[in-house]
């Protein structure tokens, strides 16, 4: 069965600008992603702040999602992009929006090397900020978000992409090595405490803390964040999750055994799994990461435009996750439809151009179905 969310979504359109009388539809039988995956995982999207008054974009968050990430206007350019001066209106409508369609909210990010702008970094005088200036800067910023959206976050990226592939912390002095140059080789940890001791005083102990990060299915990333993860819980230091963000190809890369392995690697930890950011790279040669789209002539034939191969893919890692549903807390999409991804001019998601359901949209329905039947057995 195709339904257009379009149609679905015209109508409401209608409703909204009052042209049409209401009509009663039968909404509530089409199935959709969000009553599909109840019992198993959270499904997320991740929207800018336009998506709210785009009324397709909005119907189909409502209606497929129960958890929402600021795409960028949570970031610290965005909230605070001159010392002590916050910007919360944008996130605002974004968590309104959760909170009238009785959805969660990811917060996402606090501390990241890109979308952080340079005064962070920087002394009264030009110079280069002291380790005890950048911290305080940074635990007042983390206290200002937490504490404007207490009880309004589930979860928390602390810290967002702070490893190389091979497992190595990120170089200070090397590119996205500006937080550990500042701060100096215990900066995740000094986060992760700051972030749990503001959740203490403001009394918003159930926010999850996350780690996030892209590429961590690899061996040398998984396994340096697996042992960072366990040092901290020996420190006594709070980390409740661990972000996968799934930036991935469409022809088995990563393969299903590689994911599954890091599955089993994160869950061994005691933290969550979140997938936090997942799109699908449909250009053959190129790789598909949390930085960006890049060409790579070694990994020929990883990738493939049908929308037959990007079902097969969505269906081969959603039947995955629901397998693993026991560990993941949450699949989030990274974008609603292929004109609103970051990936520009790709078909990564599972809405098209048009914001109506792709072959892989059904895909993922499926599996999501066929994991919750198996439940009620
Ligand atoms: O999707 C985001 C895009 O709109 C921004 O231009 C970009 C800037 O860095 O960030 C994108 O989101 C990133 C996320 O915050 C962290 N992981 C990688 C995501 C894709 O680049």
């Amino acid at each position: 069965m195709f339904i257009s969310m379009k149609s679905v979504s015209a109508i409401v359109a209608g409703i909204c600008l009052g042209a049409v009388a209401f009509q009663a539809t039968a909404q509530d039988d089409i199935p959709r992603l969000r009553k599909a995956a109840e019992g198993l995982f959270l499904i997320g999207n991740a929207l800018p702040t336009r998506a709210f008054s785009d009324v397709i974009a909005s119907d189909i968050a409502a209606q497929d999602f129960n958890r929402l990430t600021c795409e960028n206007e949570m970031k610290w350019d965005a909230t605070e992009p001159q010392e002590g001066q916050f910007r919360f209106e944008a996130g605002d409508q974004l968590v309104e929006f959760a909170q009238k369609h009785g959805m969660k909210v990811h917060g996402h990010t606090f501390l990241w090397h890109s979308q952080t702008p340079n005064w962070v970094f920087q002394d009264p005088n030009g110079g280069r900020a002291s380790r005890e200036l950048v911290l305080k800067r940074l635990e007042n910023h983390i206290r200002a978000l937490m504490t404007h959206w207490k009880g309004k976050i589930d979860s928390w990226d602390v810290c967002n992409e702070c490893y190389e592939d091979d497992g190595r912390v990120r170089a200070p002095g090397g590119f996205g090595g500006n937080w550990r140059q500042a701060i100096g080789d215990d900066y995740m940890e000094q986060a992760f405490k700051i972030a749990d001791k503001v959740a203490k005083e403001i009394g918003d102990e159930k926010v999850l803390l996350v780690y996030n990060d892209f590429n961590m299915y690899k061996p040398g990333k998984r396994d340096a964040v697996v042992k960072m993860v366990n040092d901290f819980k020996a420190k006594g230091i709070r980390i409740d999750a661990i972000g996968m963000q799934a930036h991935w190809q469409s022809n088995d890369d990563p393969s299903i055994e590689t994911i599954e392995a890091a599955f089993k690697a994160y869950a061994s930890t005691g933290c969550k799994i979140i997938i936090s950011e997942m799109d699908i790279n449909t250009r053959n040669g190129f790789r598909n990461s949390g930085r960006g789209l890049e060409r790579d002539d070694s990994v020929q034939g990883n990738a493939d435009s049908s929308a037959d191969a990007l079902a097969k893919r969505y269906a081969d890692v959603f039947d995955l996750f629901v397998k693993y549903h026991k560990d993941i807390y949450a699949v989030t999409l990274w974008g609603i439809g292929d004109s609103w991804s970051w990936l520009r001019g790709g078909q990564p998601l599972v809405f098209d151009n048009n914001l109506d359901p792709k072959p892989c949209y059904y895909s993922v329905l499926k599996s999501l179905q066929k994991g919750q039947a198996a439940l009620k057995k």
